[in-house]
């Protein structure tokens, strides 16, 4: 993302002299973007916006800030000038290719694994090195996990995917590939209860950014490059005879997973008001598996954690949510964004305070008449909608809402369709509909405000007690 801003004279704002919206925005944006630049003659906008793209799109994608301060919108150049001084950026992305011994040395730990484990990270389902990612997966048969925004990077439905028995891969590997993920707070830091003993696996990491190596813990095989170069290496160096991983070991994962399926089953197929997490989910599950295309943006804690577990993706890049940093608020950006870049219908599933954050620009979606279904799950609050003050005072616990609110009635005001369900049923309904129709729709779905946990499925990073814990 390249984020272009006017700004304030730089004279009045550099001695402080009180401009209006006066802000050092380039030295406030530096610490946050991947690059910023300012701009001070039109003559220099070619080559400004140039550095921005390269910026941006090479090696590890980040964000950049380009700075035009006021008195560059006055300026002047001939046409003709101008014309000239645009830069064309050939290629803005080059390949970074991996040194063959990397290449070498990451297969031949790869060989010596008895249980191993591939992860596909967002960076992988960046890269666009679709086809050879599900080449090298499949030819080696070793199971998979995809982080959030990897899903779909091959279906989470492929025999494969180690997705419904997560904790036992990440127990039980001895040899983890990672393909365009990080070892951060989404995998634990590669540390703690949920990777096993202590030291008892290898990484061998694929990542274009060599920093990231050794992060947390040490990388026995760095793979630096472009996922893309990197995976055609290895499937190359693999040649055409590759060992299947031992047969106990994929035989353990699956039946961990079938047994794991099993149990989920029955909750996600329950057809009662008040629905929990889920059901609803179960409902919405159902649907993208049907519209495969549509894009899904997600936040919330709950919403979030759940969805993302629940929902199966099928294609790459069709999941948009809050990412590592968690942020809420970005579903609505997230939703029109992707709405008007694909033509593909969105469907937004917000937890309720999620959508608190971003609600008003569904008059957007409205007055541009987006095919967006956002669907608020309503659950009376922030995890549960059952909390009380812990003070005994009259004012609502911090984390409760207005009981029973009408998020449907808010859409209703922009002309758009707003829809309020209380079973599974009318929710795929009334999904189905708004995806049909491609109306801008927001479905208030109600949910049993005991049916969360507090911080969702990540309550485990909440500072504990210490006399709790004795
Ligand atoms: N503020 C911002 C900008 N980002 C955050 N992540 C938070 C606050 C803290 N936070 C979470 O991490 S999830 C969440 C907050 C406020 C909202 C959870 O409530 P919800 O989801 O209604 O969206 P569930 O389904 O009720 O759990
Ligand atoms: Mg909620």
């Amino acid at each position: 993302m390249i984020l272009i801003s006017g700004s304030s004279e730089r004279e009045v704002v550099d001695l402080q002299q009180g401009d209006y919206e006066e802000m050092d925005q380039l030295a406030i944006a530096r610490p946050l973007c991947k690059a910023a630049f300012r701009v001070l003659h039109a003559a220099d906008i070619g080559i400004g916006v140039a550095r921005a793209i390269r910026a941006a799109l090479s090696g590890r994608p980040g964000g950049v800030y380009l700075d035009l301060p006021a008195k560059l919108f006055s300026q002047v150049v001939e046409a003709e000038a101008g014309a000239r001084s645009l830069v064309k950026v050939i290629d803005p992305a080059p390949a970074q290719l991996p040194a063959p011994s990397a290449v070498k040395r990451a297969l031949d730990v790869l060989k010596s694994a008895k249980r191993p484990l591939i992860i596909l990270g967002k960076g992988a389902a960046y890269a666009q090195a679709d086809e050879a990612i599900r080449a090298l997966v499949e030819k080696s048969g070793i199971p998979f996990l995809q982080m959030s925004m990897a899903k779909g990077l091959l279906p989470d439905t492929h025999p494969q995917s180690a997705g419904a028995a997560r904790s036992t891969v990440l127990k039980d590997a001895d040899v983890v590939m990672l393909i365009g993920a990080r070892l951060n707070w989404l995998l634990s830091h590669a540390k703690g209860k949920s990777w096993g003993e202590s030291g008892s696996k290898k990484f061998i990491q694929i990542d274009i950014e060599p920093k990231e190596m050794d992060s947390n813990v040490a990388i026995v095989a760095p793979l630096v490059g472009d996922i893309g170069s990197c995976v055609s290496a290895l499937l190359e160096a693999m040649g055409s005879t590759w060992p299947a991983p031992p047969a106990d070991w994929m035989s353990a994962v699956n039946a961990r997973k079938e047994e794991n399926i099993a149990k989920m089953a029955p909750r996600l197929m329950k057809n009662t008001a008040p629905m929990d997490f889920h059901s609803a989910l179960g409902a919405l599950r159902t649907v993208i598996k049907e519209r495969p295309d549509a894009i899904l943006v997600n936040e919330g804690a709950n919403t979030l954690d759940l969805a993302r577990g629940v929902i199966d993706m099928y294609r790459p890049r069709k999941r948009l949510d809050v990412g590592t940093w968690g942020v809420m608020g970005v579903g609505m950006g997230f939703a029109i964004a992707a709405a008007v870049e694909t033509g593909k219908p969105v469907l937004a599933v917000e937890g309720d305070s999620a959508f608190g954050f971003c609600g008003m620009e569904v008059e957007t979606v409205c007055r541009y008449n987006l095919p967006v279904c956002i669907v608020v799950f309503n659950n009376n609050g922030i995890y549960r909608g059952t909390d009380l003050n812990p003070t005994g005072g009259s004012d609502p616990a911090t984390t409760a809402f207005v009981k029973d609110a009408r998020y449907d009635k808010i859409i209703e005001a922009f002309g758009g369709v707003g829809v309020h369900v209380t079973t599974p049923d009318e929710l795929s309904r009334a999904v189905n509909k708004a995806m049909d129709s491609g109306k801008p729709t927001l479905i208030n779905a109600v949910i049993d405000p005991a049916a969360g946990s507090e911080s969702g499925r990540i309550g485990n990073l909440n500072p504990q007690s210490v006399l709790r814990k004795k």
